[in-house]
């Protein structure tokens, strides 16, 4: 069977399909692959494992992969036939047993080959191969059946990884074309969609984005960001006034924003209040007390302007759960003159949150009605197409600011995941928010400076 007579073949079972398809990345595709169906037809089956072997011939590898469900039989009839053994990533992790992730002898330094039905943004690649490598092995290769990507080859690159591909999209709808299956119209929809979904990742630059905001405070806060050139949050999770402050005047010029947590401070005084307020001034940076409200109006209103803390007399932003319902928003902003910006939390970093997509659905929508008051969205994801995910669903007027951010961490010994500052800008995120990462280094000056470029070099790349 030659490719041609492949492709045909599986359009008359039915694995490629025109119409409209909404994809695991949220977007809405005018065609759809399914190399699911394929186990049924033990000879496509075959042929692919061939294409492939000829495909992978001269490269390097020690072991096999296939990326659960849909590659997985393919790569077992590719190692069988190679005497190359499989090894796979489980989907979950198991609960009980050995807890294995990757299940299959192996040892490190190891290469494996990563074999997969099809490439679409190329995240689920990243995601096996980092299982891998945190397993002490080497990933050099990634081998696709249809490429029907946008820029996944460079995507790739940017991890090391090389990917090589069958047949492109391209090559599957003029084999299609040609032979009678689809109109020159559809093939001319699906080009254009290809292409606008790679512009589609460009962005508004904050200076289109300051004529777009509802929030005054968000207005400010991307004016600040331009003249300074940092996106970059600083959680100064810190305990002491002392610690607090030698931390911030090493990194005040480095940020947009300060984040405090202001019931850690052990030593806390209303002269920490009004240093915090000078420095802010002088420095050109705002303070987002991350306070998480999250009762009913009447007693975050207190909780906000009154207390020990009168959070609202020095705080610029300030975070808040929508789990009471949006009346939280009315409590908080009542009687208040001044021009201040609340953050919905819309997606936890911290693992086994209980927030569901439609949680954060709603968190969206209860903010795009208070859109004078909501400045934007705290969110998590854990890959860049999980934060695109996220991002397709926030409007432009909005910031998203991203936690878990660090500069090689994975995660640390309570729950909490982290993402590098490129990969979070890239997703879509804003401004970025780090803690430790900074004020736990060595040298928070240079650490914060380390952060601030690659966070804003990245934003800079990703606009239009
Ligand atoms: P660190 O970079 O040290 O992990 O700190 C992250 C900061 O962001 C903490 O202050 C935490 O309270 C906050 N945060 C978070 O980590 N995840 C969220 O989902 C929301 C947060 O506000």
């Amino acid at each position: 069977m030659n490719k041609k007579e492949f492709v045909l073949y599986l359009y008359k079972i039915g694995a490629i399909k025109f119409g409209e398809f909404k994809l695991k990345s949220g977007i809405t595709s005018p065609f759809y692959v399914d190399l699911r169906l394929m186990v049924s037809y033990p000879d496509l089956m075959n042929e692919m494992a061939n294409m492939i072997i000829e495909k992978i011939k001269g490269k390097e590898f020690d072991l096999i992969t296939g990326i659960p469900y849909t590659a997985l039989p393919v790569a077992s009839i590719i190692s069988s036939r190679l005497k190359v053994p499989l090894v796979f990533a489980r989907k979950e992790e198991k609960t009980y047993g050995t807890k294995k992730l990757i299940e299959g002898n192996y040892k490190e330094n190891d290469t494996v080959l990563i074999i997969d039905d099809i490439i679409t943004t190329g995240e689920s690649k990243i995601e096996t191969a980092n299982l891998f490598k945190e397993a002490h092995m080497n990933v050099k290769d990634v081998v696709v059946f249809v490429d029907r990507s946008f820029n996944a080859k460079e995507f790739l690159k940017r991890y090391g990884l090389e990917l090589s591909s069958i047949i492109s999209i391209d090559e599957v709808l003029e084999i299609l074309r040609e032979n009678g299956f689809i109109r020159d119209k559809v093939v001319e929809e699906i080009k254009t969609f290809i292409k606008k979904s790679t512009e589609e990742e460009k962005r508004l630059t904050f200076k289109d984005r300051i004529l777009k905001a509802k929030n005054p405070v968000t207005k400010k806060l991307l004016n600040l960001m331009e003249s300074k050139s940092t996106n970059l949050c600083l959680s100064l999770d810190k305990e002491t006034s002392k610690e607090f402050f030698e931390v911030l005047d090493k990194t005040s010029d480095k940020i947009a924003v300060l984040k405090t947590h202001i019931d850690i401070i052990s030593d806390f005084s209303l002269s920490f209040i009004e240093k915090l307020k000078e420095r802010s001034k002088k420095e050109g940076f705002l303070i987002l007390e991350d306070r998480k409200f999250a009762d009913i109006g009447n007693t975050v209103k207190k909780q906000y302007q009154k207390g020990l803390y009168k959070i609202a007399s020095w705080s610029h932003l300030i975070t808040v759960h929508t789990i009471s319902g949006p009346s939280i928003l009315d409590g908080l902003f009542k009687d208040l003159k001044e021009e201040k910006g609340a953050l919905l939390l819309a997606k936890m970093s911290s693992k086994g949150n209980l927030i569901a997509d439609d949680y954060t659905r709603r968190t969206i929508e209860i903010g795009e009605k208070y859109s004078e008051l909501v400045s934007g969205f705290v969110g998590f994801g854990e890959t860049e197409s999980e934060i695109k995910e996220l991002k397709r669903k926030i409007r432009d007027d909005f910031l998203l600011f991203m936690p878990g951010v660090s500069l090689g961490l994975k995660y640390d010994s309570l729950g909490q995941r982290y993402i590098t500052p490129s990969e979070a800008i890239r997703g879509g995120a804003d401004i970025i928010i780090a803690g430790r990462g900074i004020y736990e280094s060595k040298d928070p000056k240079a650490i914060a400076e380390e952060f601030r470029k690659q966070a804003w070099e990245e934003k800079t790349k990703n606009e239009l």
